[in-house]
C-alpha cells in the first residue's frame, strides 16, 4: 500500500484549532513503537517527525552512570529517555491514517517501562548504529517476544561503516521479510520513509494473519 504525508510540519498558526486536535479525514489510528538500543536516535527521531510538539521523559546523563551507559561514539549526548517519547504524523492522501508513535527506553535496566510502553502496539522501528550494532539486540529480542512486526532502520552516524543491504542483513540474521531501511534521525523526509516502510509491511502481516 502506499502512503503519503505532509512533508512539511503543520504551522499551528495556521489552523484555528491547531495540530493537537485530529481532523476528521481520520480513519485509522496506530500505535507503532520506536525501539533500540542507547543513543541510537529514537527521541531524535520522533521529534523530527511528529506534528504535534513531541513528547519526551528524559533525565540527565550523570558521570556515574556513564560507568554502564557509554557515550563513547555520542559525545554530545546529555540526556536520556527513562521512561517514554510520544509524537503524533498523519499519512495518507487524505490524512486517513494517523500514527501515534511511542520512543522507548535503550537500557536494559528499563526493561519493565520499555514492556509498558510498547504495549498494544502494531509494529516496531528498531534503530541500529552499524558503528555499534550490538546495541539494539535486546530491544531486537523483546520485539521478536512481543511478536510484532517490525523493521530495522539503520541510522545514519557520521563515521558509519559503508555497508551494503545485503552484508547488513547477513550481519544482524534478518528474516528474508523483515524490511531493511536507511535513515537520518535528524531528518524528517527520510525518518517518515523508514515509518511508512514499518506500516506497509505491518499491514502485509496483519492481512496475510487474518486473511482476506
Ligand atoms: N549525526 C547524527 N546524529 C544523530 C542521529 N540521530 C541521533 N543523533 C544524535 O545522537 C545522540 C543520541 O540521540 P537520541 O535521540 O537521544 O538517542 P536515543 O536512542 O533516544 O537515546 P536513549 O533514549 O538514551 O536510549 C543525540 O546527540 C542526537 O543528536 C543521526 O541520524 N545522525
Ligand atoms: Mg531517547
Amino acid at each position: 500500500m502506499a502512503f503519503a504525508s505532509s512533508r512539511s510540519r503543520p504551522d499551528p498558526a495556521a489552523a484555528p484549532d491547531g495540530p493537537a486536535y485530529l481532523p476528521s479525514s481520520v480513519r485509522n489510528m496506530v500505535k507503532l513503537v520506536v525501539a533500540g538500543g542507547l543513543g541510537v536516535g529514537k527521541t531524535t527521531l520522533i521529534r523530527s517527525v511528529s506534528e504535534t510538539r513531541s513528547l519526551h521523559t528524559e533525565e540527565v546523563m550523570t558521570a556515574p552512570s556513564s560507568r554502564v551507559d557509554s557515550l563513547a561514539f555520542t559525545p554530545r549526548k546529555t540526556h536520556t529517555t527513562v521512561t517514554m517519547d510520544f509524537g503524533r504524523l498523519t499519512l495518507g492522501e487524505s490524512g486517513e491514517t494517523v500514527l501515534y508513535l511511542f520512543g522507548t527506553p535503550g537500557q536494559a535496566r528499563f526493561r519493565q517501562a520499555w514492556l509498558d510502553t510498547a504495549y498494544g502496539a502494531r509494529g516496531a522501528l528498531v534503530l541500529m548504529d552499524l558503528r555499534r550494532p550490538e546495541v539494539s539486540y535486546e530491544a531486537m529480542d523483546l520485539v521478536e517476544e512481543s511478536g510484532m512486526p517490525y523493521a530495522v532502520a539503520v541510522n545514519d552516524f557520521p563515521g558509519s561503516p559503508v555497508l551494503d543491504a545485503a552484508t547488513v542483513r547477513a550481519d544482524l540474521d534478518l528474516h528474508p521479510e523483515t524490511p531493511l531501511l536507511f535513515c537520518n534521525a535528524l531528518e524528517r523526509e527520510s525518518s517518515i520513509d523508514a515509518l511508512i516502510g514499518l506500516v506497509s509491511h505491518s499491514l502485509d502481516v496483519y492481512r496475510r494473519n487474518t486473511g482476506p
